[in-house]
């Protein structure tokens, strides 16, 4: 493959990522890992209450080993529902939730008329058209009621890998990622799926009857691997990121409010293998950047900052590994979110081949480029982490990180160890001719 270009188009600027000395190991978070069991080789983590309990509770997609993608295998394609246990932590609800072939993705969400979350996973190598499905909240004994979604595919061309025979080794769509949100204003959650077989991005509204429906697809050629949703161009509109794997881009799609979207630009990820896109303000000048995390030996996390005019100009690589020759960490997914509450936006990567989970923290003061971040690792004795999350499990106020982890089929807990910050001391009583400080320049103190 032709190596990319580390320089982007247009009076690039191009970071060097200013890593501060690695940190301690065990700062932020606690370790070992509380391991609870799941299902073989969970894919994909999500966290949310499900019962009602005031508990986070934990959902993986469990999707087996992928020897020849073309046969179907047993029974172990399934999600493992994890819920909150005032004794043990988690208990793992059985049986467990029996999804299509190879679940790859999940998003906790409510869909349906009940006010409970719902459960929805895209199936990667489905060959019974059970391309999604949605498990409904019953809230009742655990119960949730499973209904498959078909996305049509009789207009998608397949444009993946095919065997020596010229057989196509995927299935189509190959739905690699799921986001879950209202984006057409009718107060029902749609789905935005990227079709990582046939280079296509699939929109599905939401609907009262049959939780999904009206399928349509947007092409989006480079085999789409994640996308999130978020307003990039600050109209109030939900637009999307969409990271490409095969042409290793980022693309930034405008959306109307109704439904459409469309390609507003695309530009090099500086990297191979991009998995993973999130939208988050990396910088706190209130425009959400752009996050992309590689799984080729760059083992880079780049950050894509936004500007008003929607160039995408400037961006900052930050390298985990040593030699961007050698595959040392391999990330398969990142979170971005706080973690040391100080009110700037931190990274988390699940690092497979190393073992570990690294922790960028944003240690950061002001808006300016580039952003410096403190560098922790935390490896893990067994197990890969394969994908993560992060949510309050202990109802502590702070977040702790849900790691899925390979070998070991479990998920381990990572206690956040940052400490509640004092609560501000009572403002002096003022003098009658005080006058009032106006809130703006407070808060810009
Ligand atoms: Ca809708
Ligand atoms: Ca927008
Ligand atoms: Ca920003
Ligand atoms: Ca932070």
């Amino acid at each position: 493959m032709m190596r990319r270009t580390l320089i982007l188009l247009f009076a690039a600027v191009t970071l060097a990522a200013p890593l501060a000395a690695a940190a301690p190991a065990g700062k932020i978070f606690a370790m070992p890992a509380k391991l609870f069991p799941v299902g073989p080789n969970p894919n994909a983590v999500a966290c949310r209450d499900l019962n009602d309990d005031g508990q986070v509770d934990i959902v993986t997609a469990d999707r087996g080993l992928l020897a020849d993608p073309r046969e179907e295998r047993p029974a172990n394609d399934e999600l493992s529902v994890l819920l909150a246990d005032p004794k043990t932590g988690y208990t793992r609800q059985t049986p467990s939730l029996k999804t299509g072939f190879g679940p790859y993705a999940v998003v906790i969400a409510n869909v349906d008329g009940l006010k409970w979350p719902d459960i929805v996973v895209a199936n990667f190598h489905d060959v019974r058209h059970r391309d999604v499905t949605a498990f409904l909240n019953l809230h009742t004994e655990g119960i949730f009621k499973p209904v498959e979604v078909r996305i049509p595919e009789e207009k998608l061309v397949y444009a993946r890998q095919k065997d020596g025979e010229g057989i196509p080794l995927f299935t189509k769509p190959g739905l690699t990622s799921i986001a879950v949100q209202d984006v057409n204003g009718d107060g029902l959650r749609d789905l935005l799926a990227t079709a990582w077989s046939c280079d296509a991005i699939v929109f599905m509204e939401g609907n009262k009857d049959t939780i999904f429906a009206n399928p349509r697809t947007f092409t989006a050629p480079g085999a789409p691997r994640d996308l999130r949703l978020g307003d990039l161009n600050g109209d109030g509109k939900t637009d999307m990121a969409v990271v490409y794997y095969a042409s290793a881009e980022v693309g930034v799609w405008y959306g109307d409010d109704k439904g459409n979207f469309t390609e507003h630009t695309r530009f090099p990820t500086r990297g191979n293998l991009p998995t993973t896109v999130r939208i988050a303000d990396m910088n706190n000048d209130g425009l959400p950047d752009i996050i992309v995390s590689h799984c080729h030996s760059e083992d880079s996390i780049v950050i894509f900052y936004n500007d008003p005019a929607g160039t995408w100009a400037c961006s900052q690589e930050i390298c985990l590994g040593k030699d961007r020759r050698v595959l040392e960490h391999e990330i398969r997914d990142i979170v971005v979110d706080d973690f040391n509450g100080d009110k700037r936006q931190d990274i988390a990567a699940a690092c497979y081949a190393s073992g570990e989970v690294a922790v960028l923290l944003n240690a950061s003061r002001g808006p300016e480029l580039p952003q410096t971040f403190v560098h922790e690792t935390y490896p893990f004795a067994k197990g890969k982490p394969r994908a993560l999350d992060a949510a309050d499990t202990g109802n502590s106020g702070k977040k702790d990180l849900v790691v899925a982890l390979w070998d070991v089929n479990a998920v381990g807990v990572m206690k956040n160890l940052t400490k509640t910050p004092e609560p501000e001391p009572a403002p002096k009583p003022k003098k009658a001719s005080e006058p009032e400080p106006d809130s703006k320049s407070k808060k810009n103190r």
